[in-house]
């Protein structure tokens, strides 16, 4: 906060100097564009990676702006600018034993809008990223069909394509909070979190292909990597809006996203939509694979265990500010959040800046879509006053996300999956965030 505003006279004292010497008229533009300017440089110096060298702020012509940059094509692929090369996944190094077998986090306090770029979205394997090669690539559909069915990825891809912008959550996010780890980051707490365009095939149209036999309820999606990591799905969802998909925000899936094609099960948890997807076999029962006996099951505090539960309830988060976020000045700020449920849209978020006790609606930004990230934002005035922060997201089928307390009575303690509940940050008066439970 010093430095900022050190910067901020400094530069101030500098414009003022050069446009004593302009005719009036000039002077008052340059001094307008000038400190509008010079604000915005002080800001991106402080808060950024690297203080630009003096001789590019105003009145000086930047550095860059006096020679030519490079040509098209130096970078076939584009990248992100090297400034933001802190802008990456995470991991916790405590969290897996093992990279082959683990979990990589979005940068959350980072994104803008609500859609993920591919090269952040978080990532879990449970074998490691297999290397599929798409011309080697086959999807088996057996089990209760009339015409079992065995497609190259270029059949595939010549039916009708789909596409939407749906989020992506592990129902592990936020498990460590649950089980009394308090991480002091937006990107541990919540990072297992992505909303991408999603393009493919509906499962649909493939399973009207086949030819589902009667008696069919359920289907198995299996997938090619080593852990061949399997699922059970009813044919209701699979018949709904599952998808059958190969491209990820405009391009082919990423290999970690499941190269070259994955099922997608929108509002599902992420676990249900297998990567690198071979085979899809259509039966009566579900199979009870690991992945949906001793994983992915919540232990209730009867001792028995929730199986198949399957929705991303509804949730949201603060963004800004966030540990990674602190108050860097007093006054006005823009707080910023995000909210999503696997049942539909969201249709209120709710702000208290007192742990709860009282409540202020939210404004909706940009695009509110079903089963998608949603970014809302609410202005307050901080004066440097200590503040519990919340947000309390409620979607169109009128789901309230529920307080930590009412989670854990409903639950118990010894869950790992689908923590929901209302997220506390603690504002402290110097400006850091921190992350506190409160009931
Ligand atoms: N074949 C296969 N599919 C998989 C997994 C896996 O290890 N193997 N991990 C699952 C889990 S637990 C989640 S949360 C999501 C993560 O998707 P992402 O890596 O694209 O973010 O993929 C699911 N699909
Ligand atoms: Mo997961």
């Amino acid at each position: 906060m010093k430095r900022l505003s050190e910067n901020t006279t400094d530069l101030l004292k500098e414009i003022k100097a050069e446009a004593a010497e302009l005719p009036q008229k000039k002077r008052r533009d340059f001094l307008l564009n000038g400190l509008k300017l010079s604000v915005g440089s002080a800001l991106a110096a402080t808060v950024g990676t690297a203080m630009a060298g003096k001789e590019s702020l105003p009145p000086n012509v930047p550095v860059w702006s006096r020679k030519l940059g490079r040509g098209v094509v130096s970078v076939p692929y584009g990248h992100p600018s090297k400034h933001e090369s802190d802008v990456v996944r995470r991991t916790v190094d405590w969290l897996t034993a093992d990279s082959i077998s683990s979990i990589s986090m979005t940068p959350l306090h980072e994104m803008k809008g609500i859609i993920t770029p591919s090269g952040l979205v978080f990532e879990r394997y449970h074998a490691g990223v297999p290397e599929v090669n798409p011309d080697d690539h086959r999807i088996i559909i057996n089990g209760m069909v009339d015409r079992p069915l065995i497609l190259t990825m270029d059949q595939l891809m010549s039916f009708p394509s789909e596409s939407v912008i749906n989020f992506l959550e592990c129902p592990a996010n936020g498990g460590m909070e649950w089980r009394g780890t308090q991480m002091e980051a937006l990107q541990f707490t919540h990072g297992m979190l992505s909303c991408c365009e999603w393009t493919g095939v509906k499962l649909s149209t493939l399973l009207d292909e086949v030819g589902i036999q009667k008696g069919a309820k359920w289907l198995l999606a299996e997938g090619a990597d080593g852990a061949g990591m399997s699922r059970s799905i009813p044919l209701e969802k699979a018949l709904d809006d599952t998808l059958v998909v190969y491209a990820q925000n405009g391009e082919m899936l990423r290999p970690e996203q499941g190269y070259p094609v994955r099922l997608f099960n929108p509002g599902w948890e992420g676990n249900t939509s297998i990567k690198w997807l071979r085979r899809l076999e259509i039966g009566d029962k579900p199979w009870y694979q690991r992945e949906e006996t001793s994983k992915y099951t919540d232990l209730m505090p009867d001792g028995t265990a929730r199986k198949f539960s399957f929705v991303q309830e509804t949730n949201s988060v603060i963004t800004s500010p966030c540990p990674e976020k602190p108050m860097m000045h007093r006054g006005i700020h823009h707080l910023e959040g995000i909210a999503w449920s696997g049942r539909g849209k969201i249709k209120r978020v709710d702000v208290s800046l007192d742990g709860g006790v009282s409540w202020q609606t939210a404004k909706l930004k940009g695009l509110v879509l079903s089963k998608a990230i949603t970014r809302f934002g609410m202005e307050i005035n901080w004066q440097g006053e200590p503040l519990l922060l919340q947000s309390r997201a409620i979607d169109e089928t009128g789901y309230v996300q529920p307080t930590l307390s009412q989670l854990r009575e409903a639950r118990g303690s010894n869950s790992i999956y689908h923590k929901n509940s209302i997220h506390t940050w603690m504002l402290d008066k110097d400006g850091t965030v921190s992350n506190v439970q409160l009931g």
